[in-house]
Parts: C-alpha cells; sequence; structure tokens
C-alpha cells in the first residue's frame, strides 16, 4: 500500500519531557489508569469530514488545504481519502473513525447514482478495517449541505423533501450496520428556524419525532445494536436549532417517547454556544442517564461561531474527564475529534500536530481528572455540604416522609436557619484544583 504521509512516522509515547513535536507527552495507549489501559479509557476516534474533506473554506475565501491526496477523479480523490484515513489512523494510535454518508463518497446526479457510489466505496473501506482492526463509532447521514435541505429535512415544509431524507439515512444506516458501527448520530443539520412568520413550529416538531422514530425502528430491524446518539447544539446554520441543548432535546425524546432510544453525542463548542459549560451539559446528560458521545473540540469565547477546535485547553479537558469517570466511562462512545485545524494550518504536517494537541490535551485531562478523584477533597467537600440531608429533618425530606405540616412546625421551633450555613468556599476549591493540576 503507497504512504501518503510518508514523511510522518507512527507517532510514540515519549513522556512529559519529551521535545518531538510528533510524539505524545500524555497519551500512552497501553498505560493504564483506573485498572484499563488509556486506549480503552479514551476511545479516540477521528471525524472523516474535517480531516480528509475539509479544505479549509470559510465565508471569506476558498480551501487552502489539498485533501485529494494525489487522486485524480471523483472517485479515486474519495478511495485516496480512505487510504489517507487509515494511515491516519494507524499513525495515531487512534482506533476509531466517524462519518457522514457524503463524506466516504461524492453525491451524483440522482439518488440511485448516489447509493451506486456508497456501494462501491463500502466494500474498499470494509477491507481496510479488516486489515487494520480499526472501527466506526458512529455513522450519520448529511441532510444539510445539498440545497434540496434548504428547509430543513425532517423538518422541511414539503413532504418530498423529508421522504428524501428518510431515504438518505436508511442507506446510512445500511451502511452503519454493514461496517459494524457502535452508534448512529443525529444532529440537527438544519432542523431549525429563521423565523416563526414562515414556520409551523409544531408540525415541524412532530415530524422530526416522526423521522427519529422510523429511523430507530429501520435500524433495529436490520440488527442495528449499537446507540442512537441526538447532538444537541443551539444555533447555526439556523437561528435557532431545535436540538437548542441536552435539557431541551431530553424533554423532546420524552414527549415523543423516544427517550429510551437516545443518548447524547455532547459537544463541546455546542455546549458553549449555548451558554452552558462543556461540564454542564455532560453532567445533565449523566444526570439523565443519556451520557452516550462526546465531539472532543473547543470554541473561542470571543468568536459566536462553531469553530471546531482541535481542544487544547486542559483545564475543560480535565473537567470533561471527570464527567466521563463519574459516568462509569464510555461503553459505546467515545472521544471524537469534531475539529479542524485553523485554515492557516493547511499542510498534512498540521493535520498530526493536531491530533496529537488534541488527543495528548484529553489524556492529559484524563490523567488529572483520576488525579482529583483519588485525591478525594472535592468529593468529599460536596458529601459534607449536603450532610444535613443524611440526619434528622434531611433524611425525612430525602425518603418522603416529611410533610408541608412537618416542615412548618420544624421550622417554627428552629425560629431562624441563617445560623447553620457553611461557605461554599469556591475560590478554596479552585485553588485545590490548581494545586492538583500544577503540582
Ligand atoms: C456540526 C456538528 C456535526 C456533527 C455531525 O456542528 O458538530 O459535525 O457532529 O453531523
Ligand atoms: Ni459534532
Ligand atoms: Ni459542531
Amino acid at each position: 500500500m503507497k504512504e501518503i504521509f510518508a514523511a510522518i512516522p507512527q507517532i510514540k509515547y515519549e513522556g512529559a519531557q519529551s521535545k518531538n513535536p510528533l510524539a505524545f507527552r500524555y497519551y500512552n495507549p497501553e498505560e493504564v489508569i483506573n485498572g484499563k489501559t488509556m486506549r480503552e479509557q479514551m476511545k479516540f476516534a477521528a471525524s472523516y469530514w474535517h480531516t480528509l474533506c475539509g479544505e479549509g473554506s470559510d465565508m471569506f475565501g476558498p480551501g487552502t488545504a489539498d485533501k485529494t491526496f494525489g487522486g485524480k477523479e471523483d472517485m479515486e480523490i474519495y478511495r485516496n481519502k480512505a487510504l489517507a484515513c487509515f494511515e491516519i489512523l494507524d499513525k495515531l494510535s487512534i482506533n476509531y473513525f466517524c462519518f457522514h454518508d457524503r463524506d466516504i463518497a461524492p453525491e451524483g446526479e440522482t439518488l440511485a447514482e448516489t447509493n451506486a457510489r456508497l456501494d462501491e466505496i463500502v466494500p474498499f473501506i470494509e477491507d481496510l478495517m479488516k486489515k487494520s482492526g480499526k472501527k466506526l463509532l458512529w455513522g450519520t447521514a448529511n441532510c444539510f449541505s445539498n440545497p434540496r435541505y434548504m428547509h430543513g429535512a425532517g423538518t422541511a415544509c414539503n413532504a418530498d423533501v423529508f421522504a428524501f431524507a428518510a431515504a438518505q439515512i436508511k442507506k446510512a444506516l445500511e451502511i452503519t450496520v454493514k461496517l459494524g458501527g457502535d452508534g448512529y448520530v443525529f444532529w440537527g443539520g438544519r432542523e431549525g428556524y429563521d423565523t416563526l412568520l414562515n414556520t409551523d413550529m409544531g408540525l415541524e416538531l412532530d415530524n422530526l419525532a416522526r423521522l427519529m422514530r422510523l429511523a430507530v425502528d429501520y435500524g433495529r430491524s436490520i440488527g442495528f445494536k449499537g446507540y442512537f446518539y441526538v447532538e444537541p447544539k443551539p444555533k447555526e446554520p439556523t437561528k435557532h436549532q431545535y436540538d437548542f441543548d441536552v435539557s431541551t432535546v431530553l424533554a423532546f425524546l420524552r414527549k415523543y417517547g423516544l427517550d429510551k432510544d437516545f443518548k447524547m453525542n455532547v459537544e463541546a463548542n455546542h455546549a458553549t454556544l449555548a451558554q452552558h459549560t462543556f461540564q454542564h451539559e455532560l453532567c445533565v446528560a449523566r444526570l439523565n442517564d443519556a451520557f452516550g458521545s462526546i465531539d472532543a473540540n473547543q470554541g473561542d469565547l470571543l468568536l459566536g461561531w462553531d469553530t471546531d477546535q482541535f481542544p487544547t485547553n486542559v483545564y475543560e479537558t480535565t473537567l470533561c474527564m471527570l464527567e466521563v469517570i463519574k459516568a462509569g466511562g464510555f461503553t459505546n462512545g467515545g472521544l471524537n475529534f469534531d475539529a479542524k485545524a485553523r485554515r492557516g494550518s493547511f499542510t498534512n504536517e498540521d493535520i498530526f500536530h493536531s491530533y496529537i494537541a488534541g488527543m495528548d490535551a484529553f489524556a492529559l485531562g484524563f490523567r488529572l481528572a483520576a488525579k482529583i478523584v483519588e485525591d478525594g477533597r472535592l468529593d468529599s467537600f460536596v458529601d459534607n455540604r449536603y450532610a444535613s440531608y443524611k440526619t434528622g429533618i434531611g433524611a425525612d425530606i430525602v425518603s418522603g416522609k416529611a410533610t408541608m405540616a412537618d416542615l412548618e412546625k420544624y421550622a417554627l421551633e428552629k425560629g431562624d436557619v441563617i445560623g447553620v450555613l457553611e461557605s461554599g468556599r469556591q475560590e478554596y476549591l479552585e485553588n485545590i484544583m490548581n494545586a492538583i493540576m500544577f503540582g
């Protein structure tokens, strides 16, 4: 097999002191932490769309990176993308990848032609998977790029578009099952609206639920055993995306009886666009038994859009991995780098620098999160803060024994309770975080 990135060696773990830019300093795949190897715990995945397709175009100019990987005609280019993908996975010791249907083969003139192209590329990818042992973390359908989806897909105002989206998702599910995918993602794409002046929100939401029910039932009928995910995002491309944040999605799923069928794929940059922390979104998902998978990236708080930067903020990755540990780790999910190198970082080598930076930031975050848990001071502080619910009136509140009358009697006897309160000690706790993280 021809090597596409001949200048890039196998990326090895060299330890924190290493100055070699093409080495891991914190990600040591075979090192055991909390009883499992880092490789098993972190479950890193590469995103096909950013890594093999995205050329860096933005609204002010075209792409700066060449992602043809030496290919000339259409399908040859896409075969080369697949070859490049597996070389990247291999050289970086990444076990998983994620894709949209349209990332792996270009669209033809008709749906039949497009599907035929998928049927041509899927066995090629399947073969590369067999040879390398790499796996599909999740698949999805791109129901947002083609102009036919200008008004949405499942929430389109036109039933023909709904039918087209369903057909596309059917095929994407079949491919995901064929490639043994562990998950299938619904990211809202253009499921949202720009103005209520032209929108029947009720019908659009009902239809979105209808499409998801059809997809789940079809997926299960063809043997899909993995997780279905919703990936919340508050805005972009539409002004108001229906899958705003984890809480909104949970309410939607419950209303339509879909809550048992879906987990969350939480993306860091989407959390901050919704004015939440990444940690908040992960925590809400965990508390509702909906923690599933993560799109690992970071935004820029000075820019109000989904910049999809590779995550390098170790404070954030630490808090994220703390939530992952509390959720009991990943089952079918993993850490997918839904992230791209900046437009100015256009070389092949930048792909590797980006992944190394992201993987090391998460590996260091994981090491630090494990230290925080082991240290125990933060957990025991929180535990003590709520200690009054363990005995006496607090235990009666929690067990449901206390009535409103009991609580009134208790309060009247006390006269006032201000004297029992203790400090929240935020600064003390933030200093403990720094002490554990920076030694
Ligand atoms: C876009 C989303 C998208 C999904 C997959 O903002 O993050 O890339 O992860 O459709
Ligand atoms: Ni994403
Ligand atoms: Ni995103």
